[in-house]
């Protein structure tokens, strides 16, 4: 039992063996077809499971039962049951085995009692702690991270989508490679070895060539996206995405507002590729909307990483619908867990409207957005509630205008075209380099043309 994770470690490598094999005679994403397929939980079957959560200073027992709840929704998406639950109460985790000595012990008493394979914390275990807590549980233990990175696993679909959860699992992987105790079976071995070098080094390093591929290729998706982004910004549309925790309705949002076939599901990651449709505002104007992948308490700081590039739409947008379940226990904390994602990629200074779902199931949603100025209550199964949001979107978006001074040079007609499109041009002065415009914009239209504008006019 204490050596199934080398075991899978092996079943890992040789995975990457393939891949790798494969990489070179597949066409631009034909390599990831088929992502690192050994997730942390056995597919195979239904794995039985024991939760552990550990209530630090500062947290109640109500947090760490709520979160417990949590990681037990996380644990049934990603295939598994969750039968038991251990918890325990300590200024801070032990840094050695998480939870303390006597602890681990009756964490292995539960496991024999209910036969579960594997134990899983809330909180992400160190390469060390998952060792030692391995060890004397004689069976697998895994964190909340490896669960989430399963469940992302799962729900790739798109080449990018799986390049991305592929490269956050193998950020996960690298320091927990363990040595084997057989070397013997590694193909290959002597010859591709280094002096000095032991397999674990030459299994790391593998690992790392693998992960700089996969940034690379991100990396270039992500300059691709930029450009498109930067075509976009040269077209009449405002940008809008939603946002916010997982499971909140933001796919049946975006259907409901657009009438896209998007995948909308009870279960938490239904979502992991952006979609973007137009949309027309009760006032006329064209916008485009983008739904996008959900957040979570203690998302892991891999994927967020990972997933900078499908981010980075959000990051980008003109406003955020953040869309908050008004019927779950404790929306508050989802809230502060998706503004302490946007704060990671960047995008907590981008103007949010606040939409509390789910109001068909609980009052709650109408008395959270009384109690949040500027703040809707809808229902994306009804439809309840649209109207207020269609109509609050565009007041939103109809920010007050300023007068710019710009200088547009003669080889930028675009730039020209793009002034009188979104603005309101009041005088063009005809110079030997080019043009000097004074033109109203609204303050994103200004953002976009930032590199000609020269003031604003004070009032
Ligand atoms: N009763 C009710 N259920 C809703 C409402 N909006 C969404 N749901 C349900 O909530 C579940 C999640 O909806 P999704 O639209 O997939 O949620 P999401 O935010 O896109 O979720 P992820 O993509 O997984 O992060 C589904 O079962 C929906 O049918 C609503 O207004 N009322
Ligand atoms: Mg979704």
């Amino acid at each position: 039992m204490s050596d199934r994770s080398p075991s899978d470690d092996q079943a890992f490598l040789d995975e990457l063996d393939r891949l790798e094999a494969a990489g070179d005679h597949r066409g631009a994403f034909g390599e990831y077809g088929a992502t690192v397929e050994s997730g942390f939980l056995d597919q195979s079957f239904r794995e039985r499971i024991v939760l552990v959560g550990v209530t630090v200073a500062g947290q109640s027992a109500t947090d760490t039962a709520e979160s417990l709840d949590e990681l037990e929704l996380l644990v049934d998406t990603a295939g598994a049951d969750a039968l038991d639950r251990v918890v325990q109460r300590r200024e801070r985790p032990d840094p050695g085995t998480f939870v303390g000595r006597g602890k681990v012990q009756e964490i292995r008493d539960s496991s024999l009692a209910i036969d579960a394979d594997t134990v899983v914390f809330d909180d992400e275990l160190s390469p060390g702690q998952q060792f030692n807590l391995e060890r004397m549980l004689e069976r697998t233990a895994l964190d909340r991270t490896a669960v989430i990175l399963d469940i992302f696993a799962q729900h790739a679909t798109s080449a990018e989508g799986k390049a991305q959860v592929e490269l956050a699992q193998l950020r996960y992987r690298l320091p927990r490679l363990r040595n084997k105790k057989d070397h013997s079976q590694q193909a290959g071995g002597i010859g591709t070895r280094g002096p000095g070098e032991t397999q674990l080094e030459v299994d790391r390093r593998r690992v790392v060539r693998r992960m700089h591929k996969l940034e690379r290729d991100l990396a270039g998706i992500s300059a691709r996206r930029t450009n498109q982004r930067k075509a976009r910004h040269r077209s009449p549309y405002r940008t809008v995405s939603i946002v916010g925790y997982t499971n909140a309705g933001k796919s049946s949002l975006l259907h409901r507002l657009t009438g896209a076939d998007v995948r909308v599901e009870d279960r938490l990651f239904a979502t992991l590729d952006p979609t973007t449709r137009k949309l027309q505002l009760p006032g006329g104007e064209q916008i485009l909307v983008t739904d996008t992948v959900g957040f979570v308490k203690k998302l892991p700081h891999q994927l967020v990483e990972a997933f900078k590039s499908t981010l980075e739409v959000s990051a980008g947008a003109d406003l955020l619908i953040h869309v908050v379940d008004g019927s779950a226990v404790n929306p508050e904390a989802h809230m502060d867990a998706v503004r302490q994602v946007l704060g990671e990629i960047d995008a907590e200074e981008i103007p949010q409207l606040i939409v509390f779902n789910k109001a068909d199931l609980s009052p709650e949603a109408k008395r959270l957005a009384d109690h949040q100025p500027g703040s809707v209550a809808v229902s994306a199964t009804t439809g309840e509630g649209i109207d207020d949001l269609l109509a609050a979107i565009g007041d939103r978006l109809r920010e007050p205008t300023d007068v710019y001074e710009l200088f547009v040079p003669w080889a930028r007609g675009d730039i020209l075209a793009a002034a009188h499109r979104e603005g309101e041009v009041l005088t063009e002065t005809t110079e030997d380099d080019g043009m000097r415009l004074l033109a109203r914009f609204e303050p994103a239209s200004a953002n976009r043309l930032g590199d000609f504008v020269i003031r604003r006019l004070e009032d």
